[in-house]
């Protein structure tokens, strides 16, 4: 059995079904889930936005959701977030930063009722084997809860009111970057865990090209750092790199 994370797909389609493919856990639209079956797939996030097929890519995770619940994971990002205040508060300041972020009118038209449902019923955290699962490398999370299911249910709660400004809130909380870098880095990755358990945090969200000052189109593998408690895994497919299916062992 093994265990798989990807994120930052942003709109990429035919990538997330290409690696998705290779490593065996899908086979034309249809989850197999390896070679015994039994193989999991965790998808840190931001699926939508700057790429060519956002709402595809929706359908597509979705899809494999409801083929394999025990097996297909979905996390929040910030994108989630920005495509749902876009949906639901148009004339807010999400109209702007939406469409600032690469926000695309055919994914918003393709969003059906049930999708927004999803979309707010998203958990944002995970603790898998010894890995903390994320989408943004901040500490925003510890703002929201104790624990990861405080964190989760805070956060549902929150998307599930009315507030644009409560939703733009969430929004701009996840997306802010870079808090495991550094010196402090280390102790804050390290309160990040005692807080919610797991011996390494697993993120996406900021591309590994600008935590390594490199071009992403030279990025071939995940990140670690701070002293081997992050692991970074968005390529960044959205600025040239590739959309890294990981291992985690
Ligand atoms: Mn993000």
């Amino acid at each position: 059995m093994g265990t798989y994370v990807v994120s930052d797909v942003h709109g990429h389609l035919a990538d997330l079904r290409a690696v998705l493919t290779q490593a065996g856990l899908l086979r034309e639209d249809r989850w197999v889930g390896g070679p015994d079956g039994d193989d999991d797939l965790w998808i840190l996030g931001d699926l939508v936005d700057r790429g060519p097929d956002g709402i595809g890519v929706v359908r597509l995770v979705r899809s494999l959701q409801e083929q394999a619940p025990q097996h297909v994971h979905m996390l929040l990002g910030n994108h989630e977030c920005l495509m749902l205040g876009e949906r639901l508060f148009p004339t807010s300041r999400f109209g702007e930063v939406w469409l600032l972020n690469g926000g695309r009118l055919e994914d918003q038209e393709g969003l059906g009722d049930d999708d927004v449902a999803w979309l707010r019923a998203l958990p944002a955290m995970a603790v898998v084997g010894d890995d903390l699962l994320l989408h943004s490398d901040t500490t925003s999370y510890l703002t929201w809860g104790r624990s990861v299911a405080d964190v989760n249910a805070t956060l549902r709660g929150l998307l599930a009111g009315d507030d644009a400004r409560q939703h733009f809130d969430v929004f701009a909380a996840l997306t802010s970057r870079y808090d495991y870098v550094g010196e402090e880095g280390v102790d804050t990755a390290r309160r990040m865990l005692e807080t919610f358990g797991g011996q390494r945090i697993v993120h996406g969200h900021s591309i590994i090209g600008t935590l390594v000052d490199k071009p992403s189109y030279e990025i071939d593998g995940p990140l670690v750092y701070a002293d081997g408690l992050v692991v970074a895994i968005d390529g960044g497919r959205y600025d040239g790199g590739p959309l890294l299916l990981v291992r985690l062992s």
